[in-house]
């Protein structure tokens, strides 16, 4: 049994009083995942506010036997960044500082606690964007999205986040830290740790700074919105454009229930006087105008009457409000089973008619929603209208994965979600490599238990 009486004390002494939280109201706020589907009990949150500190507070908490869950923006959407059953909530909020970019390299350095957008917002004040965009920009930290390997719109064009961490500093379960920050594109000397940390879902350091790639950025933008048949037509579609239409950027679906699901949460007419069955969301950009192009790319592939085209700033957002709006107006329905999978993409469409399929039979009441990055192969299941803890559905969901060759795990990590479902897409000797990976570097198990990894003696 953890002391939490000695263990506050310890704590306060390291971060000061103000920053060591115990008062059940405050703590509420932590305990609890952006979806209300995973909810737990934390024994106290401490805020440590430089690397040296968050080092001590791990040393401590190792001391103490204090199992620790680190917890960013906690915009997660696996359980991975709230408590489960009285860890130690390390909060890396304050772990803010943001370096100027170092135009030469094309790089800066930001704390975990630095949001997205706020790394893109300096970046672009000198022409650069840093490439990886999500819905929850404000909230969603470096350091979160780092341990999640986050993905969004631009995987297809730059990589998931692993592709731009080029530096990381971050602390090892015994306190000790680890710091390769000087951002160096070539460097083979041993074991690329940076890419292991990048993913590993705080289960093996805890991330406290990186340094980040940036990309030129592109600001002529141009997007297109089309009504298509269905997701086997524009996952051709989409084929056809990479190799058309240099200038793509991204390629997003979404489908008729969760289209009437956004207009209905944002009280807004849909896009066009007929539903579709499947929607396509196409982003071009570059330096001059995308916009002629795309319109061209699109005319040649859909009837009129089945696109729309946005070039200024307020038509874009309008257009990607049906896409981005579907996190937040699946939310406002219920609590929902989120199942983030991937497919190869000649899977897709016949994955896309048979979790549908499967779902009614298996589970009746399931209310699937679909939406993704089509060019990766990438699709939320969202299902509404069950208990959260049917785990019917994840089952249900997941085998079906498998059976196509996909992976149940595409950018959202595998958290406490799926840790029971790792086996589906990971084979034996895959899980006992990891697990050997997490022992060495962590033996007492006290960064984020229960994450990843499944009861090893349930
Ligand atoms: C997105 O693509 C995010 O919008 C969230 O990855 C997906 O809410 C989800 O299931
Ligand atoms: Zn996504």
């Amino acid at each position: 049994m953890v002391d939490v009486e000695l263990l506050a004390r310890r704590l306060v002494e390291i971060v000061g009083p103000a920053h060591v939280i115990r008062d059940p109201e405050q703590l509420a706020t932590f305990e609890r995942d952006w979806t209300g589907r995973f909810v737990g009990v934390a024994s106290l949150v401490v805020r440590p506010g430089s690397t040296a500190e968050v080092a001590q507070v791990v040393r401590t908490c190792a001391e103490l036997g204090a199992p620790i869950v680190p917890q960013g923006g906690n915009t997660g959407l696996v359980g991975g960044s709230v408590p489960r059953s009285g860890e130690v909530v390390l909060h890396l909020g304050r772990l803010h500082e943001l370096s100027d970019v170092d135009e030469r390299s094309r790089q800066l350095s930001a704390g975990a606690g630095v949001t997205i957008a706020e790394v893109q917002e300096r970046a672009r004040q000198v022409g650069l964007d840093y490439p990886v965009d999500l819905a929850s920009r404000d909230s969603a930290t470096v350091g979160g999205t780092i341990a999640t390997n986050a993905g969004g719109m631009y995987v297809g064009r730059y990589g998931p986040t692993r592709a731009q961490v080029v530096g990381l500093e971050a602390v090892l379960a015994d306190g000790s830290v680890i710091s390769r920050m000087s951002g160096l594109i070539k460097d083979n000397s041993g074991y690329d740790l940076i890419s292991l940390f990048v993913g590993s879902e705080g289960t093996l350091a805890v991330v406290t700074r990186a340094r980040l790639r940036l990309v030129p950025s592109l600001p002529a933008r141009a997007v297109a919105l089309l009504g298509l048949p269905s997701l086997e037509r524009a996952v051709e579609l989409v084929a056809v454009l990479h190799r058309t239409l240099p200038t793509l950027l991204a390629a997003e679906v979404f489908f008729h229930e969760g289209l009437e699901l956004v207009c209905r949460h944002r009280g807004v007419r849909p896009p066009f006087d007929r539903p579709a069955r499947c929607y396509l969301l196409l982003e071009c950009g570059g330096q001059e105008d995308p916009a002629p192009g795309l319109a061209e790319a699109v005319a040649d592939v859909v009837p009129e009457e089945w696109a729309l085209l946005g070039s200024t700033p307020i038509e874009r957002s309008r257009l990607w409000t049906y896409r981005e709006s579907h996190t937040e107006a699946i939310n406002a329905e219920g609590v929902p089973h989120k199942l983030d999978v991937t497919l190869p993409l000649a899977a897709l469409p016949a994955f896309e008619q048979e979790v549908r399929d499967r779902l009614r039979r298996r589970v009746p009441g399931a209310r699937p929603i679909l939406f993704g990055h089509v060019g990766d192969g990438n699709l939320h299941v969202n299902v509404l209208g069950c208990d959260p803890a049917d785990e019917r559905v994840e089952e249900a969901v997941l085998t079906l994965v498998a059976e196509h060759g996909g992976s149940i795990s595409a950018e959202h990590g595998i958290g406490v979600a799926k840790a029971r479902w790792l086996h589906l897409t990971r084979s034996a000797a895959d899980i006992a490599a990891m697990r050997a990976i997490k022992r060495a570097l962590d033996p007492q198990g006290i960064l984020n238990p229960g994450v990843l990894f499944p009861p090893e003696h349930p």
